[in-house]
């Protein structure tokens, strides 16, 4: 093709372009209703890109891909427009356009990319009235870190023209290449560099075999992206039996589903998964492929039970860690089941803030390589990202390797550990002014409370987390209220940083049993999560509210 015109369009500044936990996240009119409301946004990120003196465009190779939503072509043509007027080398365009955040981060690090554009709001509901959302991965192929991110909202406040080659066509319905002016468009395909690494960590004629012996198990693709991705690896790679994969073609607006998967949102899979006919094992995964929800028959495991069990059972059933682990690390609201693993393996446990990006430092420098969150996010350092295939794929090698079912998997793992009950409340939509006064008000009370009595235990400690990046020495503050009780409990509460309607206020319970390792967890948790909402005063800041989510 012909060199295109490159046009330097004249625009004006929003000021709400500030990515949060990840990516820039927004309702999908945000993107649709604001002129150049996603080239402000791009703009900006090739801006913060360019000043790096060592970074010259026409060498750099770009990536662009989303999880089907709807804007996903759009955004996507718009963003190779712009990266062909911006001069890059190379942009990799998957098959269709689809591909998951994980895949993603693989073909960064694959192919030496600069970096990668992921058009999804992950997990949140898609559609005209959904949410759409624009995540960037930097060269480790790991969520931008956050001195990133702020010099991408600091430009966008002033941002006054953004460059765009037009509308260029192209297809993107095969793999195949095209050069546009100097600029190659490579359009690739979507599971060969994710499959390669994959191929390093598990052993697939050993889960070949569980198939062979007639285990069965279903995977929700929850109409999002990893649908295809499921099918490509376990119906055809590995043999599990035609149809094992459900709502697996990628829609535009998820069929209407909320694309979460967690007990509320997938009680589609719940109630397949809780029925006396149940497959052996089942698994969903998010709109993007980055979270994932475990089953083994009628029994579901908790997402901080999850990493634990793959780390302990790691180093004999999947050969990746065949040589051991280096360390591992969860989110600082995530439960501490993972922490007794690591102390009995003689590993380092690392806590971090809410968010991947942070896992990335301390990949890189080797110190861990399992990490997981609450949230329904496990992986490991064959990517940079939560790897919602990864986990179901570890699980496969654990039941291989161990001849065991996830049940007494589990229950092997609490009897020897013991269990942590654990829950998150959710309270959404909330006055973010009323939100950040509950937040100022305890903030002005952490010493005060500690000493004092909370429906019978004692507040032994009550503080903000703030993290110090043991490889940066980059201090991130005020990353969430923790308050530990003697008995070993702990409530903590944190503003999401995801949300795209008011304030998100997470609170997050958990209390530690060594012996009653099979009581139901709302019932052991009910006094804690009481004694949560008087501490918190909620009634005072909103007046009578239940929570809209528990998981
Ligand atoms: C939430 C989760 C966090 C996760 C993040 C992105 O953030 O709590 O654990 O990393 O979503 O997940 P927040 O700030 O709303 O609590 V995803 O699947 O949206 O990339
Ligand atoms: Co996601």
């Amino acid at each position: 093709m012909n060199a295109p015109e490159i046009k330097k369009v004249p625009t004006t500044p929003y000021q709400d372009q500030h990515p949060g936990t990840s990516g820039l996240r927004k309702k999908t009119r945000v993107f649709t209703d604001n002129p150049h409301y996603t080239e402000n946004f791009i703009q900006s990120v090739f801006n913060t890109l360019r000043q790096d003196p060592n970074v010259e465009f026409s060498k750099e190779i770009l990536a662009v891909g989303g999880d089907g939503r709807y804007l996903n072509h759009e955004v996507m043509h718009t963003i190779v427009s712009m990266a062909v007027a911006n001069g890059f080398g190379e942009i990799l365009v998957p098959k269709d356009g689809l591909i998951s955040t994980p895949a993603m981060s693989a073909v960064i690090r694959q192919r030496k990319a600069i970096g990668g554009f992921i058009l999804t709001a992950s997990h949140n509901p898609g559609g005209q009235d959904g949410d759409f959302g624009i995540k960037y991965n930097v060269t480790n192929g790991g969520p931008a870190p956050e001195n990133f991110t702020q010099k991408v909202y600091e430009i966008s406040l002033s941002i006054g023209h953004y460059l765009s080659a037009g509308d260029l066509e192209f297809s993107i319905d095969k793999e195949t290449e095209y050069k546009i002016g100097d600029t190659k468009i490579s359009v690739i395909n979507p599971f060969s560099d994710y499959q390669k690494v994959f191929e390093e960590i598990f052993d697939f004629n050993k889960i070949e075999d569980l198939f062979k012996g007639g285990f069965r198990m279903i995977f929700d693709g929850m109409n999002g992206v990893t649908g295809i991705y499921a099918q490509h690896f376990l119906e055809q790679l590995l043999g599990a039996r035609e149809g094992t994969v459900i709502r697996a073609k990628p829609l535009a607006d998820f069929g209407g589903i909320h694309p979460d998967p967690n007990l509320v949102y997938n009680s589609y899979l719940v109630d397949i998964m809780m029925a006396e006919d149940a497959p052996d094992f089942g698994a969903a995964n998010d709109a993007d492929g980055d979270r994932n929800m475990i089953f083994g028959h009628k029994l579901f495991v908790p997402p901080g039970d999850s990493v634990a069990i793959i780390t302990d059972m790691a180093n004999t059933c999947i050969p990746g860690f065949k040589d051991g682990i280096s360390g591992v690390a969860r989110s600082m609201p995530t439960c501490t089941a993972l922490d007794r693993v690591a102390k009995n393996l003689g590993i380092e446990c690392f806590e971090t803030p809410t968010g991947w990006k942070y896992f990335g430092n301390l990949m890189d420098a080797g110190l861990c390589n399992i990490c997981g969150e609450e949230s329904f996010g496990t992986g490991s350092d064959h990517v940079r990202e939560k790897d919602g295939l990864w986990a179901v794929l570890s699980w496969l090698s654990i039941i291989a390797g161990s001849g065991k079912s996830p049940r007494e998997v589990i229950i092997e793992h609490w009897s020897k550990y013991g269990r942590s009950y654990y829950e998150r409340r959710d309270y959404e939509e909330l006055d973010p002014e009323k939100a950040n006064r509950l937040f100022s008000d305890m903030r002005g009370k952490l010493n005060e409370l500690k000493g004092k009595n909370l429906s019978g235990r004692e507040i032994v400690r009550a503080d903000e987390y703030s993290y110090l990046d043991p490889v940066t020495k980059d201090i991130t503050e005020r990353q969430g209220l923790r308050f530990f009780l003697d008995d070993g409990s702990r409530i903590i509460t944190r503003l999401s940083g995801t949300g795209t309607k008011g304030a998100t206020l997470r609170i997050y319970l958990e209390q530690y049993d060594a012996k009653n390792i099979e009581q139901n967890t709302s019932e052991m948790l009910k006094r804690l999560s009481s004694s949560a909402v008087n501490l918190l005063e909620l009634p005072k800041h909103f007046g009578s509210i239940e929570p809209t989510l528990i998981t």
